[in-house]
């Protein structure tokens, strides 16, 4: 497979900017007619080349004229014809029912559907598949009967019976789009209606589809999607701009969803929900992505990439968007510290592997590998830094200036940055590294106080470690939130030569020194406050400090924050050291555990959060050779010592919570405190305990019976078996409950384990052809089973190998996404080094390797 670089870009030769297409649909051999405007831009351009994949050409004409000057090379279509305008009609034929890989057009459970981004219209019809291709589309689609809905984006304007008794309807969208945002769908399913008046009085029709039997869970997607119409209208003034908005949940789905214009697909994952059926965490899920691919119809639909490399233009200020939405609508705090764990588990082990790369690619071998947390998250990372330099009034001026500057267009990431700097008079030539620029900047602060002036000084230096795709770093414009504390815990003004200075510092050079005046005691700093640069911090505070911030700041995500570095400072003591006795929790980290857990006023949510140790990969991205057996020992006997040390509080605080099964914030911050005392008191055997354990299983609400089975699991309970069985019997028709009990036994910490996988690859709700199924079966043992995944014996790198080598042939996207935990296998000990090495040596000699897995599998092995 061939690389493709940002800086050999070239404006397209032709465009299209009006195509009529016309599918008439069947299973294993749909025929697809496109009629399309050539318009010849480049007058040296020689030849018209269009991307076609897996596509049997049936017929070519030009202007009516059967038209045959054209050849086939590879995955190209190249017309020979002078003319700088014509009309160029082609026909081909796919099938749907034989497409695995999920892109293109394919049948999901009996339903015809489309995935087209990055470059999956290619595999529907011969086309220029590239985003800043911009054409109207009207389609028509053509079916049996027996499936009743056809639909495709924009406004239905025709539809009838046709007298081969088959039926039809016409769609066109007035908007013009990148190929990536088609959509067809076809299929047999039920309907929830409702309605949006816009702010300016439109009214719009909003349709969701789902399979037949699930209506009964499409009301919160929709109560979502009206709750995102209105945040968009209210902080960014954007009202929708079709007549209908489509929503169609599919069960056979790589990503979680997609934006189309108007005919969202989604994964039924991230819209299905009722109390019985999902989690709190379920709910808030489908909420923030109904938001994120609504709030896509202006950043991405209306203003779009001009290439490929630009997807964080998109991506991540669409999740910056998201991740706004979620904050006004719950809790700021919360959500917060869930997108910093994204960062510091997956982002920044990204940035230190194999496939390193900058918010905006440089090169590329499979576009669908770079849908990754650098794109999205970290994106959203420089968006919102963005949002810090600039503040709230001067950000929305910039996107004001974006949108009327570029409705319309496909357009880069300078683009976006030009707009925010031109509109608020700040200089953004420095900050713009951010999106050239791989790898996690660390920050090493130094404090000093000088009692005697009153003054307190912090020295900031940055250093950027090579990453895999690059040894030479520049300096970047990174802002530097703090605060300081007194010995009270109060807040400190920070003043300098009698001017205030503003909580945010502008770290531009390799090293600063900041003064501070007045400052009467030592004070506690608290430093990138909210996390608010992506980047890893070295500051050498001792535990009172770190106590200070978790009982006195002001910020639920500072407090979080100090205890996520008191425990990672534990635990790293305890793995460097060798007398048993420093390998446990001091005392005044119990006792500080126990003042959270029975404080009155902190958001039980909040609470459930401050108490959960690091995640593994958190830890393991503190060593340079990660000590797998340590940090699973470390951290059990830390947890061990947590449930032991409060279990009486555990106990008393879990039977006063009572929450009714309501969806209100309190309700679900008391669930999830409930659920972090069970995770604790599973671990400790008691009658008393096993009791509560069972009656949580039996409970009718899916948050407090999966939170009970998932502490059951993980503490290789006694009860676990028969609860597991008990769930399955209860649940064996229900599609989206029975993944979630793959990922339960995928997380049975018992050495059967990978035996136990293998044997459910048997199970009649098993099917390989579905990434849903394989995800919660495969990766989330992969993820969530570090102590079986990296048995010493390999059996759990196997288990992963075996699985991806299928996933090659079958669906090569999803096959890449789950090779992660893979990938950064030179971190590991010698022998388990190895182990995975064997493994990727497999994958790297199999015939047919896909493009998708070439290039992770190379980049690893390099
Ligand atoms: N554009 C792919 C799915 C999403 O990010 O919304
Ligand atoms: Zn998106």
């Amino acid at each position: 497979p061939q690389a493709k670089y940002l800086k050999d870009y070239q404006p397209a030769d032709f465009t299209i900017e009006d195509i009529k297409l016309t599918f008439e649909l069947e299973p294993t051999h749909t025929r697809v007619t496109a009629i399309s405007k050539v318009k010849r831009c480049n007058k040296a351009a020689l030849d018209f080349i269009l991307d076609g994949v897996e596509l049997n050409l049936i017929e070519i004409e030009i202007d009516n004229q059967l038209f045959t000057e054209f050849s086939q090379k590879d995955e190209l279509l190249i017309i020979h014809h002078d003319a700088d305008e014509y009309e160029l009609k082609i026909i081909t034929e796919i099938n749907p029912l034989e497409n695995t890989s999920l892109e293109g057009l394919y049948l999901s459970g009996g339903a015809y559907c489309t995935q087209c981004e990055a470059e999956g219209f290619r595999k529907i019809t011969f086309f220029p598949d590239r985003p800043d291709v911009l054409a109207t589309y009207e389609v028509k689609v053509i079916a049996d009967q027996t499936v009743p809905y056809l639909l495709s984006n924009g406004n239905k304007i025709a539809s009838g019976t046709l007298e081969n008794g088959k039926h039809f309807a016409v769609w066109q969208d007035p908007y013009k789009k990148p190929c990536y945002l088609f959509a067809l769908v076809a299929g047999q399913f039920d309907v929830l209606t409702d309605s949006y008046v816009t702010s300016s009085g439109r009214e719009v029709k909003l349709e969701l589809f789902v399979d037949i039997g699930n209506l009964n869970k499409s009301s919160h997607a929709m109560a979502s999607l009206k709750k995102a119409m209105q945040w968009d209208e209210e902080v960014y003034g954007l009202e929708y701009d079709l007549d209908i908005y489509m929503i169609v949940a599919v069960d056979f789905f790589n990503m979680g969803a997609m934006e189309n214009k108007g005919l969202n697909i989604f994964n039924s994952k991230c819209v299905l929900a009722n109390q019985e059926t999902a989690t709190d965490k379920d709910y808030h899920m489908i909420e923030s992505i109904i938001g994120h691919e609504y709030f896509h119809n202006w950043t991405g639909n209306r203003v779009t990439c001009r290439d490929w490399f630009q997807l964080s233009l998109k991506e991540g200020l669409t999740v910056f968007r998201d991740q706004e939405f979620s904050s006004d609508l719950g809790s700021r705090g919360i959500n917060r510290v869930a997108a910093v764990k994204v960062m510091r588990t997956h982002q920044f082990a990204e940035d230190s592997g194999p496939m390193a790369h900058p918010i905006r690619p440089e090169k590329v071998i499979e576009m669908n590998n770079f849908y990754t947390v650098t794109v999205y998250d970290k994106g959203a990372e420089v968006i919102r830094m963005i949002h810090t330099l600039l503040g709230k009034d001067n950000f929305r001026q910039g996107i004001d200036l974006y949108f009327a500057r570029h409705d319309g267009q496909a357009v880069t990431c300078d683009d976006f940055v030009s707009a925010m700097s031109d509109a608020s008079g700040i200089n953004l030539e420095q900050f713009k590294h951010w999106y050239s620029q791989s790898g996690t900047p660390n920050l090493v602060v130094k404090e000093e106080y000088d009692s005697l002036n009153q003054r307190y000084h912090l020295t900031i230096n940055q250093n950027h470690p090579a990453t895999a795709d690059e040894q030479e770093k520049l300096n970047l414009h990174i802002p530097f939130a703090i605060e300081l504390l007194d010995e009270n815990g109060d807040l400190l003004a920070l003043q300098h030569q009698g001017k205030p200075i503003s909580s945010v510092l502008n770290l531009t050079g390799a090293s600063h020194t900041f003064i501070f005046d007045s400052i009467k005691s030592a004070p506690t700093p608290v430093l990138l406050v909210d996390f608010s640069a992506p980047c890893t911090l070295d500051f050498q505070y001792n535990d009172q400090q770190l106590i200070n911030i978790v009982r006195h700041a002001t910020s639920d995500f500072s407090r979080w924050d100090a205890l996520q570095s008191l425990f990672i400072k534990h635990i790293k003591h305890a793995i460097n050291s060798e007398d048993t006795q420093e390998q446990s929790l001091p005392y005044e980290i119990l006792q500080l555990l126990k003042w959270i857990v029975n404080h009155p006023q902190l958001d039980k949510q909040l609470i459930s959060e401050l108490l959960k140790l690091p995640s593994f990969d958190t830890i393991a991205s503190q060593f340079t050779v990660i000590p797998v057996d340590q940090i699973i020992t470390v951290v059990q006997t830390f947890e061990l010592q947590i449930s032991i040390a409060l279990q009486a509080d555990f106990i008393s605080l879990y039977r006063q919570q009572n929450d009714g099964g309501q969806l209100t914030a309190l309700a679900v911050g008391q669930r999830a405190f409930k659920g972090m005392c069970i995770y604790y008191l599973a671990k400790t055997a008691t009658d008393e305990i096993d009791k509560i354990l069972q009656a949580q299983c039996d409970s009718d609400n899916m948050t407090d019976v999966l939170a009970a089975l998932t502490a059951l699991v993980l503490a290789n309970h006694s009860l676990a078996t028969a609860m597991l069985a008990q769930f399955e019997l209860k649940w064996q028709r229900d599609t989206l409950v029975m993944d979630k009990w793959l990922a339960l036994n995928a997380m049975l910490n018992a050495p059967n384990v990978v035996e136990h996988i293998k044997q459910l690859y048997q199970h009649p709700h098993f099917d390989i052809a579905n990434p849903n199924r394989v995800r919660a079966l495969v990766s989330s043992f992969a993820q969530f089973n570090s102590q079986y995944f990296h048995a010493v014996d390999g059996s759990g790198y196997q288990l992963l190998a075996d699985l991806l080598i299928q996933l090659n042939k079958i669906n090569p996207q999803n096959a890449s996404r789950m090779i992660t935990p893979l990938m950064s296998w030179k971190k590991l000990d010698t022998t388990r080094q190895k182990l995975v090495k064997k493994q990727l040596d497999r994958l790297q000699q199999l015939e047919n390797l896909s493009p998708d897995l070439f290039e992770k599998v190379t980049n690893a092995l390099k």
